[in-house]
């Protein structure tokens, strides 16, 4: 099965998937290991994995540390047309549709391409939307690219829907990593209402309690990253995972 397929699989069968970000950059490999095995434990879906810079981080080395300590799924979440790696088993092609920069919906990914062939990667076609959240983020300075205001729900939807007539397979509302706040709940439940393709949330999700209320609103995965940066964390990797997998 390949790893969409697998994503379906899981939300057809607990309702919502939860899937976890590790940036090589903040998380050592030592400390990644470590981590894997308690999140497969834990009854996480898959990895995303990826970062805006990747300075200090070694993404064929991170991929490889998580793969030998747990057997879900890795899949790439490209901070940049470098990270690609052949360990990986799939990779997001994200398409910034929230911005009208036309290197991040089709340039990028032609750099891309080619590697991604090379190494037999499963490439996952994402409508990627950035959403305001408070503070400037990451993501939205690293694509010098505005955000869909947040009370613009109806912005969002028409959005998802293009991306799904362009035969996009999932389309991502972003609020940024370390959001101040997540991806609105009215505009969760209007786009995944609009459009067929499964809705991805993620940003600023830091309870589980939120986590759930996201799903409700027709979020199909969830993502967190920042939270479980801190081992301090970890004992609640399964609270999510139990928050998220309503059925
Ligand atoms: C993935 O950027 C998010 O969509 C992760 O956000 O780090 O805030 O959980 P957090």
């Amino acid at each position: 099965m390949n790893i969409y397929n697998y994503l379906l699989d899981v939300i057809n069968k607990k309702g919502a998937a939860y899937l976890l970000l590790i940036d090589p950059d903040k998380m050592p490999v030592e400390k990644s290991e470590k981590f894997a095995g308690i999140c497969a434990s834990a009854g996480v879906d898959a990895f995303l994995i990826g970062g805006s810079l990747m300075l200090s981080g070694n993404l064929d080395e991170s991929i490889e540390a998580i793969k030998k300590h747990s057997n879900i799924p890795v899949i790439i979440f490209p901070g940049s047309v470098s990270q690609v790696s052949p360990a990986a088993d799939a990779l997001l092609y994200i398409s910034l549709i929230s911005g009208r920069n036309a290197d991040q919906i089709i340039g990028k990914h032609i750099m891309a391409a080619p590697s991604i062939k090379k190494f037999g990667i499963e490439p996952i076609s994402t409508g990627y939307m950035l959403i305001e959240s408070g503070k400037v983020t990451t993501a939205e300075y690293m694509s010098g690219s505005k955000p869909i205001p947040r009370h613009k729900p109806e912005i969002a939807a028409a959005t998802a829907l293009a991306a799904q007539y362009m035969g996009m397979k999932l389309v991502y509302l972003e609020a940024g990593s370390g959001a101040d706040n997540p991806v609105p709940n009215e505009m969760i439940k209007l786009v995944s209402s609009q459009c067929e393709i499964p809705v991805i949330v993620g940003g600023g999700i830091r309870d589980s309690n939120t986590a759930s209320e996201k799903v409700k609103c027709g979020a199909k995965i969830i993502v967190t990253g920042n939270f479980f940066e801190d081992d301090d964390n970890w004992e609640r990797i399964k609270e999510f995972a139990e928050a998220i997998h309503n059925k």
